[in-house]
C-alpha cells in the first residue's frame, strides 16, 4: 500500500520541478526571516534570485549543529514565536542542546510522513501499535505517536521502561506493531523469554525500528525471536525527527522524502556534492519546513543514494543504511553521545588527570557505558569512602550531561595507556556486521 501515491510517486521530472520550486520559495523565506542565513548567503555574494532551479542548491551555504548551538536556542527558527506550536531537542552535544521549534504546518507535514512509513510497512487501521520510543523533548515518541494516529490506527503511547508491564499489554490488547529501537526490541524478545511466553502467543507481525544504527544480523535475530517482520525508520531532529526516510515491502534502502527533505551526499573533507552511488555525508534541505527550515544541514551521517525504480512502484530516492559517522558521535541506547562530553566534564573537576577510555559494550542486548578515568596523584587515596564520594559526584555529573547512567571506574594515575599518535578515548565493543 501507498498512503500518497501522488508523491510517492511522481516521475522524476515532476519531482525535481516541485523541488526547484521549494527551494526557490524557501530560500527566500530564510534570506528575509534567519539574518544567520541572510549574513552567510551575503558573505558567498548568493542572492535568493540565483536559485531557480534545485540543481542551484550548490551554491547555498552548508548548516552544522555547531551552527545551531552558537544560535542557541531560536537564533535560526525563522518563524514568529507566536506560530511556534512545539518544541523539541536533541541531546549529544557539549553545552546547549538543539532547540527545534515547529509550526502546526510542520507537525502536519510529520504525520503525513510518518503516515507513509508506516503504510509502506504495511500497518492499517486495523493495527494497535505500540509506540516504544521515548516520549518528552526526544522527536522518537511523539513523532511516531501522532503518525499512527494519523494514519487510524489505534496508538498505545508505551514510552520505554517497564518493560514487563509492556509485554502484557502487547499480549493483552492484542499490540500488531511497533515502534522503537532496535537495540529495547532485543531486550523486549529476552524478557519474553524470561517471562517464558511464546511469541506465538503475542501477536506482532510489524515493527519500525531505528535512531540508531543496526544491521542485518539484528534484524533477523529480532524477527525471529519476536515473529514480526521489521523495517528501518530513519530521521532527525534537526530535520524533523522521524520520519525522513522509510523502508518498503522490498527492503532495498529507505525511501526519502524527497518533496519535503532533499538530499545530497557531499565528501565531509572538500564539501563538494559526490555522484549518485558513492559513499559520503548525508545532507538535507528542509523544502517546506517553517518553524526552523535548514539549509544544506550535515547530518555527518555516512551512506550512499540509489536512484533508480523500485518495484514497490515508489519513485523516491533511497538511502543506504547508515555505516558509520563523519564524526566521533556514539548513539548509547539511543542517546547521541560525544566523547567531548565526558572530557568536558572531567576536565572541570580537578581531581581528575585529562585521561579517559570510554568503554561500550552490549550486555543482555542492553548498550552500557563504561567511563574509566584516572584519579590526580594528590587525590588517590586509600580510604574508600572518599574515593566513593569521587566516584559520586562524577557520575551525577555525566548522568545530568549525558542523560544516561554510566559506570565510572576510577584508575591509578598514569594506568590508562596513552597513545603515540592521535588520543584514543572509545572502545566500542559492540559488534555492528
Ligand atoms: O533519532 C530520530 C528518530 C527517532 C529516528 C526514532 C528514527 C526513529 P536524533 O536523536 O536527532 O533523532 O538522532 C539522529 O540518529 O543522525 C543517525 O546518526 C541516527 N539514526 C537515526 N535513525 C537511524 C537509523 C532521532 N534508522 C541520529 N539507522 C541520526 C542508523 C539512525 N542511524
Amino acid at each position: 500500500m501507498i498512503w500518497n501515491p501522488n508523491k510517492e510517486c511522481m516521475s522524476r521530472e515532476q519531482m525535481r520541478e516541485l523541488q526547484g520550486k521549494r527551494l526557490q520559495k524557501l530560500v527566500q523565506y530564510v534570506y528575509h526571516n534567519v539574518p544567520f542565513y541572510r549574513n552567510k548567503m551575503q558573505a558567498m555574494n548568493v542572492s535568493p534570485e540565483d536559485i531557480v532551479t534545485i540543481d542551484d542548491i550548490v551554491k547555498l551555504p552548508f548548516t552544522t549543529k555547531q551552527d545551531l548551538r552558537d544560535n542557541y536556542p531560536y537564533g535560526l527558527q525563522a518563524a514568529p514565536a507566536s506560530e511556534i506550536v512545539r518544541v523539541h531537542a536533541s541531546s549529544g552535544t557539549t553545552g546547549n542542546p538543539t532547540i527545534v521549534g515547529y509550526t502546526r504546518k510542520d507537525l502536519a507535514v510529520w504525520s503525513e510522513v510518518m503516515t507513509r512509513c508506516l503504510t509502506a510497512y504495511g500497518v492499517t487501521r486495523e493495527d494497535t501499535f505500540s509506540v516504544s520510543y521515548g516520549y518528552g523533548l526526544f522527536t522518537g515518541g511523539l513523532g511516531a505517536h501522532y503518525g499512527v494516529e494519523n494514519l487510524g490506527a489505534t496508538v498505545i503511547p508505551a514510552s520505554t521502561g517497564n518493560t514487563e508491564k509492556h509485554i502484557h499489554l502487547i499480549k493483552d490488547l492484542n499490540i500488531t506493531g511497533i515502534a522503537c529501537t532496535p537495540s529495547y526490541a532485543l531486550y523486549l524478545a529476552e524478557t519474553l523469554e524470561k517471562l517464558g511466553i511464546d511469541k506465538k502467543d503475542i501477536g506482532l507481525r510489524v515493527g519500525a525500528f531505528g535512531a540508531e544504527p543496526w544491521t542485518e544480523d539484528m534484524r533477523k535475530e529480532i524477527e525471529s525471536r519476536l515473529g514480526l517482520k521489521g523495517y528501518n525508520i530513519y530521521g532527525l531532529s534537526e530535520i524533523m525527527g522521524p520520519g525522513v526516510s522509510y523502508e518498503c515491502q522490498e527492503q532495498n534502502g529507505s525511501h526519502i522524502n524527497e518533496d519535503h527533505f532533499y538530499p545530497e551526499i557531499i565528501d565531509p573533507e572538500t564539501l563538494e556534492q559526490l555522484p549518485d552511488g558513492q559513499q559520503g555525508e548525508l545532507v538535507f534541505t528542509t523544502l517546506t519546513k517553517e518553524g526552523m527550515p535548514l539549509l544544506r544541514y550535515r547530518t555527518k551521517d555516512l551512506c550512499t543514494l540509489m536512484t533508480g525504480e523500485c518495484p514497490c512502484g515508489r519513485t523516491s530516492v533511497r538511502m543506504s543504511r547508515i555505516v558509520g559517522r563523519s564524526d566521533d558521535m556514539l548513539i548509547i541506547r539511543g542517546i547521541n553521545v560525544f566523547p567531548s562530553q565526558v572530557e568536558s566534564v572531567i576536565l572541570e573537576m580537578q581531581e581528575f588527570e585529562p585521561q579517559y577510555m570510554l568503554i561500550v559494550d552490549r550486555v543482555n542486548n542492553l548498550d552500557t557505558l563504561q567511563v574509566q578515568v584516572e584519579v590526580r596523584r594528590d587525590f588517590f587515596s586509600d580510604d574508600i569512602g572518599s574515593m566513593l564520594a569521587m566516584k559520586k559526584k562524577l557520575s551525577d555529573r555525566l548522568k545530568s550531561i549525558l542523560s544516561i547512567a554510566a559506570d565510572v571506574r576510577l584508575m591509578e594515575p598514569g594506568s590508562i595507556e596513552r597513545s603515540q599518535g592521535k588520543g584514543k578515548h572509545v572502545i566500542d565493543k559492540r559488534i555492528l556486521k
